[in-house]
């Protein structure tokens, strides 16, 4: 176990230094493209606080070891299964061809026990992305990992960088995630919030956190009592590319004393902004820089349920001297930033266009004991997907008819969150709060059946999701 945290360490290290100088000398990023590499998928020990669970990861990691190219670039992964499950890697938020994106049934089929399969494939764009395993409740346990895809041409300032994989953990701790799905489909629905959804500014997405109480909350493979610790030095700036791959949980990304300045959200730029906290939906990711002039934790706090997940940004090997408990609890106060209502540089702003096409997916649910339909449908099977026209606009309203918060994420594109007829965030996973409506457009540019999502694990083994279908 010791010899795995060096390693972490030091890998972390070894980004944030491939990074500082690349943004300083504009060299290429040494060893980092991915020409073949493999995804072994397999049980494997990890050691969350000093107690050993099994789970199942890719490279018998968690997070699996980062992936890191650069835009334009092709992406060969074999991945083989040593799993008693079938199994498949999504890349989620990127833009490529359709039997590449890992959704079986739909896209492919899902790999078997001893079997073998190529993913290969060209990024379109750069940003922060990762990948997951898109079989049943496999997100839950540590089938996932970061992916990152440079511009080499981007204009963005910064020292060093930090990725930041926020995750909500119960496998192996006496249940594993199928249980849990069973146990939701046994107790069934849950009793209705007497208040309301209970939306406010502090309470973005109202009294309802999830569906399951996880015994830890964790940030890149490590729980709080024994959190990953990074060095940089003083007054060093600092790139936090931060993922939820939770399952259940959405997170407040704070750090004490700090203001993080927001440049992209889902691999996207934004106009930016100051922050001190930034509320992320299961799915969606990050990117804001934050100054280190000492030693600080960066919290990761589950929104609607107790605990918190951390990792230590040490400056001249000084011990943090901040009351985390504290924090956390003055970072429940907070009203954070939803990326969702972030401004898109011009270069990432759709043309405007009236819509061609409007699809409303009514999101409702728990109904029938733990079920989570999209207009009164499950997916599962998924057998009549919404057909649309190529090089259309195509606009999705997602009506929140339940009492629960749903981050809803589309395969294959991103999608312009829109107010009104004001543009906001390019994205691809966005929160849709109880009882509200969240409005997305995007152009139908990839051919291909892309399914569209609740990224709550269990929300979508439990049915909901729909998918669009278009040929070329
Ligand atoms: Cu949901």
């Amino acid at each position: 176990m010791i010899g795995r945290r060096q390693f972490m360490v030091v890998s972390a290290l070894g980004v944030a230094g491939m990074a500082a100088a690349c943004s300083r000398s504009q060299e290429p990023p040494r060893g980092s493209a991915a020409p073949n590499l493999t995804l072994a998928a397999g049980e494997t020990e990890i050691d969350l606080d000093g107690a050993t669970l099994r789970t199942w990861a890719y490279g018998n990691r968690v997070p699996a070891q980062e992936i890191r190219l650069r835009k334009g670039e092709r992406l060969r992964a074999a991945l083989t299964n040593a799993m008693p499950q079938d199994v498949t890697v999504h890349w989620h938020g990127i833009a490529i061809v359709n039997d590449m994106d890992g959704v079986p049934v739909l896209t492919q089929t899902a790999v078997p026990n001893g079997q073998t399969f190529t993913y290969d494939f060209v990024v379109p764009d750069a940003g922060t992305y990762w990948f997951h395993s898109h079989v049943g409740t496999q997100l839950d346990r540590g089938l996932y990992g970061p992916l990152i895809v440079e511009d080499p041409d981007e204009k963005v300032d910064y020292d060093g960088e930090l990725v930041v994989v926020l995750d909500d953990w119960i496998d192996g701790t006496g249940t594993n995630p199928d249980q849990v799905f069973e146990n939701l489909r046994k107790t069934g629905m849950k009793p209705m919030e007497p208040g309301g959804p209970g939306v406010t500014p502090t309470s973005p997405l109202g009294a309802d956190g999830g569906d399951v109480t996880y015994p830890y909350f964790i940030i890149n493979g490590r729980g709080p009592g024994d959190p990953q610790v990074v060095d940089y030095r003083t007054g060093q700036r600092i790139r936090l590319r931060v993922i939820n791959a939770g399952s259940d949980t959405a997170f407040r990304v704070a750090v004490p004393g700090t203001t993080m300045r927001v440049i992209q959200t889902d691999g996207y730029p934004v106009v930016p902004v100051e922050a001190d906290s930034v509320i992320l939906g299961m799915g969606e990711r990050v990117d804001a820089i934050i100054t280190v002039n000492e030693s600080l934790p960066v919290v990761g706090v589950p929104e609607g349920k107790q605990g918190h997940a951390r990792l230590t940004i040490r400056v001249n090997h000084a011990p943090a001297a901040v009351n985390v408990d504290e924090f956390v609890a003055s970072v429940r106060t907070m009203a954070p930033l939803n990326t969702a209502t972030l401004s898109p540089t011009p270069e990432v702003t759709l043309p405007a266009k009236p819509p061609d096409q409007v699809i409303d997916a009514h999101l409702a649910g728990p109904v029938h004991g733990y079920t989570w339909p999209i207009n009164e449908k499950l997916y599962h099977p998924p057998h009549d997907g919404v057909v649309v026209q190529p090089d259309q606009r195509v606009r999705i309203r997602y009506i929140n008819d339940s009492m629960m918060f749903h981050p809803f994420h589309l395969h294959g594109h991103t999608f312009q969150v829109m107010d009104g007829d004001t543009p906001k965030a390019r994205k691809d996973t966005v929160l849709v709060p109880p009882k509200q409506t969240v409005v997305v457009d995007f152009d139908t540019n990839n051919p291909g059946r892309w399914i569209t999502h609740c990224h709550n694990t269990y929300h979508l083994e439990a049915g909901m999701a729909t998918f669009l279908e278009y040929a070329g």
